[in-house]
């Protein structure tokens, strides 16, 4: 795997640098920026400061004007501030320009997400995945990082940037490509056919943004023991489990979660680990209600399952963490079926996965939409009068 990962990023200091573009408000960027924080957290990084400036759009050579950016290398030299981070894929030649003003390391929001999925990764198919995308990535950028490469390929040994180097580096990179993506063929056929080998059972993948509690929810109705965290991308295999409700018996998935501005190489690498979500019968969409922009992110996990091709999928919206849930619009708690959420997405759950609050009456509602399936599909299995509750 490509050598940027959470070792080199601990303890390091980092500022944020983001814009407010006409389509978004202050708030909208600064929960936005909060989250490049706790992406920055995640990898290790500990953001000192952030910097914004409103733009009618990014500057294509240096991402903010010029006068902000001397403003952030002012302040990046007193701090002795290790990197900045910005909230956009940046392009090779802004990576070059805002380097020579600021003198320190340069990582966009897809750099990071890269190494966040690359400290977490732990299959061979997830490791894989990463390193794939790694290389799609900076294959565009390569001019900048080609030193780096050369290195970990032993002998080149060139002392500064040349084009014939960079060629050469370039071909090398085409070619583990193509051999990643070989390996990883071979891998999606072994899965395929042990999908194939589970039989029967109706499928139901747990699907939303990071941090929505997908995997707490995954422990609490199969009684499994994956991994929570209050980490982005604490998941990133793909975890089943046999689940028994009421006697029936069904599939169920914990799946990696989503973000916006998710690096499009990370989706389409992805995709196979992703095949549970495509395969499955029924979606329980997590959201976390406590989040102020929980709405973009339900907009955002729809648009990412329309890129998947999963879209069109019988989806059970679990509105989680009511117990975080910050009351600015004096909602009833006591109330919640009368609350603007409940009116917004009329057929949705709300639930405390930690508090255990109203799992009940999502699990019979599980129950029930896992039922109709399974008779619809095998109408002359065992009777519905078996899977009654006790
Ligand atoms: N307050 C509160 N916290 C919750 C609730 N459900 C989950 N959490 C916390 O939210 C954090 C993330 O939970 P996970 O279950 O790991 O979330 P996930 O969706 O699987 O996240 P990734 O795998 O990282 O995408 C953990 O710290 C959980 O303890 C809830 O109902 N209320
Ligand atoms: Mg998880």
């Amino acid at each position: 795997m490509i050598e940027h990962k959470q070792n080199s990023l601990k303890k390091e200091t980092a500022v944020i640098v983001g814009v407010i573009t006409p389509g978004n408000s202050n708030i909208q960027v600064n929960e936005h920026l909060d989250e490049l924080k706790f992406l920055a957290k995640t990898s290790g990084a500990k953001t000192i400061k952030t910097f914004v400036q409103k733009l009618s759009h990014p500057d294509s050579k240096t991402f903010v004007g010029k006068g902000k950016l001397l403003e952030i290398a002012t302040f990046i030299k007193q701090k002795e501030i290790d990197i900045a981070i910005f909230d956009d894929e940046l392009s090779g030649s802004q990576i070059r320009n805002i380097e020579r003003v600021l003198d320190c390391k340069i990582l966009d929001r897809s750099n990071l997400i890269l190494d966040i999925f690359a400290t977490h990764a732990r299959t061979a198919q997830s490791k894989t995945q990463v390193e794939l995308a790694q290389y799609e990535y900076l294959l565009p950028r390569l001019t900048r990082m080609w030193t780096h490469l050369s290195k970990q390929k032993g002998g080149i040994g060139m002392k500064g940037p040349g084009e014939k180097e960079i060629e050469t580096d370039r071909r090398l990179i085409r070619n583990r490509i193509s051999l990643l993506k070989k390996q990883l063929q071979q891998i999606d056929k072994q899965n395929t056919v042990r999908r194939k080998k589970r039989g029967e059972l109706i499928r139901v993948a747990l699907v939303g943004y990071t941090n929505a509690g997908k995997s707490t929810i995954m422990n609490l109705l199969s009684k499994s023991q994956v991994l929570v965290q209050d980490q982005l991308f604490a998941t990133l295999d793909t975890t089943t489990r046999k689940v028994v409700i009421n006697n029936l018996p069904f599939l169920m998935s914990d799946t990696v979660g989503f973000i916006r501005k998710l690096p499009h190489n990370l989706i389409e690498s992805f995709k196979s680990t992703l095949d549970e979500v495509r395969e499955s019968d029924i979606l329980i969409h997590v959201v976390d209600i406590s989040n102020p922009l929980f709405d973009e992110h339900i907009t955002v996990v729809n648009e990412t399952l329309l890129e998947l091709g999963a879209k069109d999928k019988q989806i059970l919206l679990v509105l989680n963490k009511i117990d975080q849930y910050k009351n600015e619009d004096s909602t009833d708690l006591n109330n919640l079926d009368n609350s603007w959420m409940k009116n917004a997405y009329p057929n949705s759950f709300m639930i405390s996965a930690l508090e255990r609050t109203n799992i009940e009456e999502f699990r019979n509602a599980l129950f029930e939409s896992v039922k109709e399936l399974h008779f619809k599909r095998y109408p002359y299995s065992k009777k519905p009068v078996d899977y009654l509750p006790e």
